[in-house]
């Protein structure tokens, strides 16, 4: 017989790493891929299709007790849910979910279960539900893509936040953040552009390709026959997706091919907007695609138009410079229509209600993983970066005033990155405001300011790499291109042309010019409004403040294996990922500390019966509960209604004040270690 392995870690008497990758590995063995740590849910991904989430289990997970039931992904929904409406506890109503680990690991196909699940919830009304539902398709099309790590890798981060007017869902937003734009005109071996690109190019008709002067499909590294059909279906669902969503198709899709460049126009049915969608990499392309002359075009992407003196000096490009104008186009678009279509998203699903309608949030937040590949560049440093911001926050928050976590994190995370004037990021704005600076100028800077501090290493002898010891590793970078990258900025001729194009859309895309890292270019003072809004630090800044005001819910996937195959579980890579998770500290807390530590004036509203038996002596306290209190009181509360309650409480235990064990009735004792604490 199978051995029964605790569903909970945070109850393991005996604590040590062994026992605890036992328990996790006879549970993955058994198929049993969920696993909680108190309130905290570990999942590992099974690489294979488990019929854990028909109908039936969702149904079973809707409302219940968390311990009658197993682990699951959908109790984890219940919770946000229910604790939304305000049946679980007090604290605020608004709820986030954050879903953690690597790249691999289980984060969006854990979102998906979420939305979903929820929808169940909330029984949402069929085309709303049904159009939340369809985001998903669709910005995974456009930012998702095959890396070395993971076939089909969020190469953005996003926060959905669903919108309640009581229990029922009246819309949607999301964020998103950080798009590796890049990927655009840059693949490294092994990896793919963004999956819209392979979709269309299998999909649209051969009567368009013929039309826009599409090369045949044979001309691209397409793969098998059947990999190109699943790639056609994957067209029509995005298609579908965008028909669901909203986005009326008013002319048909409208591809265009000449010389490699290749774009996708779609108009919006509401506003008449276009999308273009930029394609492999953008040369030269037809008179009236971009709205813009040919002749001009080319003459932006060849040569520098300067005045001194008032005289127009041109000056032309040598290749490297016309190939870099030419990718910046591509890049920018690609990352402004990715905006736009976001911002369309949002448009459409907006709530409408009226304004004074008070609504309630839950929200998901799932970004890039962890990333460390062979050569790890900008991009790298911006997602690992906001995986450094996730774990400082869900550290802070599991242990509080713990000082492990702050010992550990603040360091690396407040000197090494965000310190101004001398932060990483300050000092790639700093340099790439000159503009002689050159990326190896960056890494001298670096290595001057940060040759001594804990979570830097020298890299000597190789400009321009550094090393940074984050919390997940230790990744080797290479600054080439990383002052353009934050400069993010396309030649002013470039911009001009756009900006006067015929197709509203782009004229508006290509307006602004943001910074990356969150500070603006010099000179363009106009434009500090977006510059700011746009940037990586202020948007993680935003999100922060918004979810440290929120009742969290985590989610910690792990990846068990590197080869993404089902039923293997690498030990150590699993052991790695436990501990710079902070999982092993995490149980240790759950089970010794008090996670639930509501301000005594919070506590007493909801359960009046402490008022009576605590309120005049200690108002100022704060009370700490084990994590499963809040949860059995709450019931408590629901089953015996308010009126009902009677308090039994001995003179004895009034007068010790520590753990005093509360009887609510004859038949129901509550197993409440009240232990008050002086704030
Ligand atoms: P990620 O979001 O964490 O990586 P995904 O959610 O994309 O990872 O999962 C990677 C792959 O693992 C999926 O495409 C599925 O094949 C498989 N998988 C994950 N969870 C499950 C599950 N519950 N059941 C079955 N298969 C699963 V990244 O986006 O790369 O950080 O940037
Ligand atoms: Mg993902």
């Amino acid at each position: 017989m199978e051995e029964k392995l605790p569903e909970d870690l945070a109850n393991l008497s005996e604590l040590d790493e062994k026992r605890l990758l036992e328990v996790l590995t006879g549970r993955f063995t058994q198929n049993l891929i969920y696993t909680y740590i108190g309130d905290i849910l570990v999942a590992i991904n099974p690489f294979k299709y488990l019929s854990i989430y028909e109908k039936e289990v969702s149904e079973r997970y809707k409302c219940h007790e968390k311990k009658s039931l197993p682990p699951h992904i959908f109790a984890v929904a219940d919770r946000a849910y229910q604790s939304m409406l305000g049946r679980l506890a007090t604290g605020p109503k608004n709820q986030c979910i954050v879903i953690s680990g690597e790249s691999g690991a289980g984060k969006t196909e854990s979102t998906k279960l979420l939305l979903r699940h929820i929808m169940e919830l909330c029984k949402a009304n069929s085309q709303l539900e049904q159009q939340i539902l369809q985001v998903n398709p669709l910005l995974e099309a456009f930012g998702n893509a095959q890396t070395v790590m993971n076939d089909n890798s969020s190469r953005f981060g996003k926060y959905i936040q669903l919108r309640f007017q009581n229990s029922s869902v009246k819309g949607a937003k999301i964020n998103e953040y950080l798009l590796e734009k890049s990927r655009v005109v840059h693949q490294d071996e092994g990896e793919q552009n963004f999956h819209i690109f392979y979709f269309m190019l299998a999909g649209i008709s051969m009567e368009d390709k013929e039309i826009y002067g599409l090369l045949d499909p044979t001309h691209y590294r397409f793969g098998q026959e059947d990999v190109v059909q699943a790639w056609r279906v994957k067209y029509a669902e995005v298609c579908n997706a965008m028909d669901m969503v909203g986005f009326e198709e008013q002319v048909r899709t409208k591809p265009c091919l000449s010389g490699d460049a290749f774009f996708l126009v779609k108009t919006c049915g509401t506003c008449g907007e276009t999308i273009v969608c930029v394609c492999v990499c953008v040369c030269f392309c037809k008179q009236g695609q971009f709205g813009v002359q040919e002749e001009d075009l080319l003459k932006s992407l060849t040569c520098t138009t300067s005045v001194t003196r008032g005289e127009a000096i041109q000056r032309l490009h040598n290749q490297q410079q016309a190939e870099d104008a030419r990718d910046s186009i591509a890049k920018v678009a690609y990352g402004r229509v990715f905006g736009w279509i976001v911002s369309k998203i949002n448009e459409l699903l907006a709530p409408k209600v009226d304004c004074d309608v008070e609504l309630n949030e839950i929200g998901i937040l799932d970004i890039f993983g962890f990333e460390n590949f062979t050569v790890n560049r900008f991009e790298q440093l911006c997602i690992n970066l906001a995986n450094e911001q996730l774990q400082y926050f869900f550290n802070h928050l599991v242990s509080m005033e713990n000082s492990f976590t702050h010992a550990r994190f603040v360091p690396l995370f407040q000197d090494l990155f965000l310190t101004k004037p001398i932060g990483i990021l300050s000092l790639l704005d700093e340099q790439s405001a000159f503009p002689q600076a050159t990326d190896r100028d960056f890494v001298d800077k670096l290595n001057s300011k940060f040759k001594t501090a804990p979570n830097f290493e020298v890299v000597r002898n190789h400009t321009p790499l550094f090393t940074i010891v984050h919390y997940a590793g230790k990744v080797q970078y290479n600054a080439s291109g990383f002052l353009e990258k934050n400069r993010d900025t396309i030649p002013a001729n470039i911009r001009e042309l756009f900006i006067n194009s015929v197709t509203p859309l782009l004229s508006v895309l290509f307006a602004a010019t943001i910074s990356r890292t969150g500070t603006l270019m010099p000179r363009k003072a106009k434009v500090l409004n977006v510059c700011v809004l746009f940037s990586v630090q202020h948007s993680l800044a935003v999100l922060m403040e918004k979810m440290f005001a929120a009742g969290p819910h985590f989610v910690r996937c792990i990846k068990p294996n590197r080869s993404k195959q089902p039923d293997q579980l690498d030990s150590k890579l699993v052991m790695d990922q436990l501990r710079y998770n902070g999982l092993m500290e995490t149980i240790r807390i759950r089970r010794d500390g008090f996670s639930w530590r509501p301000a005594f004036k919070e506590f007493a509203e909801r359960f009046v019966f402490t008022a009576v038996l605590l309120c005049c002596s200690f108002r100022s306290c704060r009370l700490f509960f084990k994590y499963w209190h809040q949860e059995e009181l709450a019931r408590l509360l629901e089953r015996l209604g308010r009126a009902a309650l009677v308090i039994q409480k001995s003179e004895e235990q009034l007068n010790s004040f520590v753990y005093p064990s509360i009887r609510l009735n004859e038949n129901v004792h509550l197993d409440a270690s009240l232990m008050l604490q002086p704030i």
